[in-house]
């Protein structure tokens, strides 16, 4: 809904007088109520928030900035640095002993592109939509893709399923899909990824992300090689529909939904396929799809110099493929990796905000998914920050000299410095709030999506 649908008849019930000796209200009331209709917040809205809190905020900000050299390029890379939003995690996730539905969610891609516009008129970190096929299709992509502009929004990796059947789907998934023995079930499979290309493409996103549930739960029950063959022959079929400026991104998974073995179960095979296919393919990393206490550090360092790290699906965990918020569980293992990812990526002299798709792919089971995609993203936006505070020359030197205590003195000072105001300065320059979660609350968010849209809407998704 644009600005220009606001219930100018509301107005009428005013009478004249009061318009004349109120215009402060009117102000105010027509703020409301084209925030409460467009699901937008208002500039002035966030401004009112900042100054309540700008004199805490510069002291935080000055102590810090004051021993930092460079601080003004590391505010410019965490303005550039955008985190794309999973279009499957805007409503309540759940298991399979359950879900605990919350109320207000998107129920249209409209809706959730207005969520998604919602974070990013927040934090300003928030500037891409990861959508996924079918649970996400444009219907109509201009329309989509103007709707998402007027957020400031444009779409990052889109996503394919085979790993679900959908009603009168022809051929099951049960037994897999592009490693599936059947070669009907895996042209079907095909045919899927290139049509999912294809609504990438209507939208100007620049990738597609593939996760293949494909595995077995017994012992027996398949043969690996020819698994893998068929898998390999299948992405080459999609490969080639790739647009020369695309990028196919292999997710790997240790396990789950199978418990045995998985097709494409971590980052050796997907790296085999992806250095199989061609240029355009890569690996992409989700932090929840390894075994228990995998260094993903070391992962990424590798894929980095390998030129074959697509980027990441953040999310945290205690035990498996929890999906919890970034940063929530091992902040200390995220700061781990951007710091190789800082590195790496400054070695080969890739571009931080561009050159790898940074997005989150998380369940929201208990929290307020929109608080928790605020949580995520902040964790993420500090582990980079602190990354980018390393003074990787003096580390270089303690590991030249073996000299483990001062490399360790040099990592654990940055992860200990407070960087929340560098990260607050970043979002207030962009005219973002600087505490965004506080807003959201403050403003009842929530409570106006319920009244906009009802307290039964579902979102699609997880
Ligand atoms: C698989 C996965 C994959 C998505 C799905 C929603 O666990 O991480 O990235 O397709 O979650
Ligand atoms: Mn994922």
């Amino acid at each position: 809904m644009s600005m220009a649908v606001l219930p100018w008849h509301l107005l009428d019930k005013l009478n004249t007088r009061m318009i004349q000796q109120n215009c402060w209200i009117i102000c105010i009331f027509i703020i409301l109520t084209s925030f409460y209709y467009t699901m937008r917040i208002d500039k002035q809205i966030i401004d009112q928030h900042n100054q309540s809190l700008a004199q805490k905020h510069k002291r935080a900000f000055d102590y810090v900035s004051q021993d930092i050299a460079g601080i003004e390029e590391i505010i410019d890379k965490l303005r550039k640095f955008q985190i794309g939003i999973p279009s499957w995690a805007l409503g309540t996730g759940g298991t399979r002993f359950g879900r605990f539905g919350g109320k207000g969610e998107p129920g249209t891609l409209e809706q959730k592109i207005e969520d998604v516009g919602l974070l990013h008129a927040l934090n300003a970190s928030s500037g891409t939509i990861s959508l996924h096929i079918p649970w996400d299709i444009p219907s109509d992509p201009d329309r989509i893709k103007e709707h998402a502009a007027t957020f400031g929004l444009g779409f990052d990796a889109v996503n394919s399923n085979t790993f679900q059947d959908q009603k009168g789907q022809e051929l099951s998934y049960k037994y897999g899909s592009l490693h599936h023995v059947d070669p009907k079930v895996r042209k079907q499979a095909v045919d899927h990824n290139i049509e999912v290309i294809k609504h990438g493409i209507s939208l100007g996103s620049k990738a597609i992300t593939v996760w293949l549930a494909d595995g077995s739960s017994f012992p027996g029950q398949l043969n690996f090689r020819e698994a893998f063959q068929n898998t390999l022959e299948s992405l080459q079929e999609i490969y080639k529909h790739l647009p020369e400026d695309w990028k196919m991104f292999i997710e790997y998974k240790a396990f789950e939904p199978y418990f045995y073995s998985t097709t494409i179960g971590d980052w050796g095979q997907s790296l085999l396929l992806a250095n199989k296919l061609g240029p355009k393919a890569y690996t992409l990393v989700d932090l929840g799809h390894h075994l228990p206490n995998a260094n993903i550090e070391q992962i990424v360092s590798l894929l980095l110099m390998e030129g074959k790290l697509a980027g990441f699906h953040f999310n945290d965990s205690k035990y498996a493929d929890d999906d919890l918020t970034a940063g929530a569980i091992k902040p200390y293992q995220l700061f781990l990796i951007f710091c190789e990812l800082v590195d790496g990526m400054d070695a080969r002299g890739i571009d931080h905000a561009t050159g790898l798709g940074w997005m989150i792919d998380a369940s929201h089971n208990l929290k307020d998914p929109l608080v928790d995609l605020l949580q995520s993203v902040e964790a993420i936006m500090i582990a980079y920050a602190q990354a980018l505070l390393v003074d990787r020359d003096a580390l270089r030197e303690a590991q030249q000299n073996n000299d483990i205590v001062r490399a360790q003195e040099i990592l654990q000072d940055t992860f200990r410095t407070d960087v929340r105001s560098i990260v607050a300065e970043a979002r207030l320059r962009d005219g973002a709030a600087l505490n965004p979660v506080a807003l959201f609350n403050e403003l009842d968010i929530r409570s106006k999506l319920v009244e906009e849209r009802g307290s039964d809407t579902v979102a699609t998704g997880l």
